[in-house]
C-alpha cells in the first residue's frame, strides 16, 4: 500500500494547487466551485475550516461528544460534520436526529471493510466529503469528523485532520488511561468521558485523569459528562483555543504515530480475524 504519511509541516490543505478528482461534482449532477479555482479571478473564499477528528473506542461517546459541541457551538460558530461507520450511517442519523444542527451539514462516509483504513491510509473519500461540507456552507469554523469506533489503535492522518481528540469513558475501566497507544499518548485532547457513571462502575476519575496525563507528557486531558457544565464549558474552550491556533497559523497538526498491529471485532469479515497492521 502506497505511503500517505504527510509531511506533518505541509498538512494537505487548498493553499496549493493539487489535482485530485472530485467525484461528488458528477454524482450531484452539478459542479461545486472549488477553493483551487476560483470564479471570476477573485480570490478564493476562506473555505478552510479547522478540521477536527475525534476517535476512540466504541461507545465511549463519540457522536455524544460531537452532538454536544454542536449544541454549544452552532449559534457561536458555522459547524459541518462527517461521520464514519463501518457498514452504515447510524451516526450520522443520531446527529441530525439530534436536532443540534442543520441536517445537512451533517454527512456520512461508508468505510467498509476496515475502518482505520478511510481516517489514515487513504483518506480520499473522507477529504472528498470534507472538502464537499466547506464549499457547500462555505466558510465553515469547523468541521468534525468521527471516526468508525473500534479499538485504542485508530488515529487519524494529519492529511485529513488539522487537530484531533481521542475519547475514552470511565465505563471502560480506569486500567484504560494506563495502556497507551497512539491516540491516548498523543491526541490533542484525550477525554475521559462519562464521568458521570464513574460511581457505578468503580472508577477513581482524578486517578484515571493522573494515569492519563501521566501517558501524555504534559499534553491536555479533560474529564467530560454531558451533565457537568463546567466540563462542557472546559471542551468549549479548548475548541476556542484550537481554533483560533489553527487562525493564527501557530498550530501544527501532529500525526500521532503509527497504528499498532490488530485484529478487527468481526471475524467473518476478509479484514477480520488476521493480525494487520497500518502504514
Ligand atoms: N451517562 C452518560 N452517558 C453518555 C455520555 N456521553 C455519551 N453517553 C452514552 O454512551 C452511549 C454511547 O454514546 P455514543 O455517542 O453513541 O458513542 P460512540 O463513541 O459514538 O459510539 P460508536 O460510534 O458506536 O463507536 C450512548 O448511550 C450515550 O447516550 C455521558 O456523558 N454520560
Ligand atoms: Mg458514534
Amino acid at each position: 500500500m502506497p505511503d500517505h504519511t504527510p509531511d506533518p509541516a505541509h498538512p494537505h490543505d487548498h493553499a496549493h494547487p493539487h489535482d485530485h478528482a472530485h467525484p461528488h461534482a458528477q454524482a450531484h449532477g452539478h459542479a461545486h466551485p472549488h477553493a483551487d479555482a476560483p470564479p471570476h479571478g477573485h480570490a478564493p473564499a476562506p473555505t478552510r475550516s479547522l478540521r477536527l477528528g475525534v476517535a476512540g473506542p466504541v461507545g465511549t461517546g463519540k457522536s455524544s461528544l460531537i452532538a454536544l459541541v454542536c449544541r454549544e457551538l452552532a449559534h457561536e460558530l458555522a459547524l459541518g460534520v462527517i461521520t464514519n461507520d463501518i457498514y452504515t450511517d447510524e451516526d450520522a442519523r443520531f446527529l441530525r436526529s439530534a436536532g443540534v444542527l442543520d441536517p445537512e451539514r451533517i454527512r456520512a462516509v461508508e468505510t467498509g471493510a476496515c475502518p482505520h483504513t478511510a481516517i489514515r491510509d487513504d483518506v480520499t473519500a473522507n477529504l472528498l466529503a470534507v472538502e464537499d461540507l466547506e464549499e457547500d456552507f462555505a466558510p465553515l469554523d469547523v468541521v468534525l469528523v468521527e471516526s468508525g469506533g473500534d479499538n485504542l489503535t485508530a488515529t487519524f492522518s494529519p492529511a485529513l485532520v488539522d487537530a484531533q481528540v481521542f475519547v475514552l469513558d470511565v465505563a471502560g475501566g480506569g486500567d484504560v488511561a494506563r495502556k497507551g497507544g497512539p491516540g491516548i499518548g498523543r491526541a490533542d485532547l484525550l477525554v475521559v468521558n462519562k464521568t458521570d457513571l464513574a460511581p457505578y462502575v468503580g472508577v477513581d476519575v482524578p486517578r484515571m485523569v493522573a494515569d492519563a496525563t501521566a501517558a501524555r507528557d504534559g499534553r491536555p486531558v479533560l474529564a467530560l459528562s454531558r451533565h457537568d457544565a463546567a466540563s462542557v464549558e472546559a471542551l468549549k474552550d479548548w475548541v476556542r483555543v484550537m481554533l483560533a491556533a489553527h487562525r493564527a497559523g501557530a498550530h501544527v497538526p501532529q500525526d500521532p504515530g503509527p497504528m499498532a498491529p490488530h485484529f478487527h471485532a468481526d471475524e467473518e469479515h476478509p479484514a477480520g480475524g488476521i493480525l494487520h497492521t497500518h502504514a
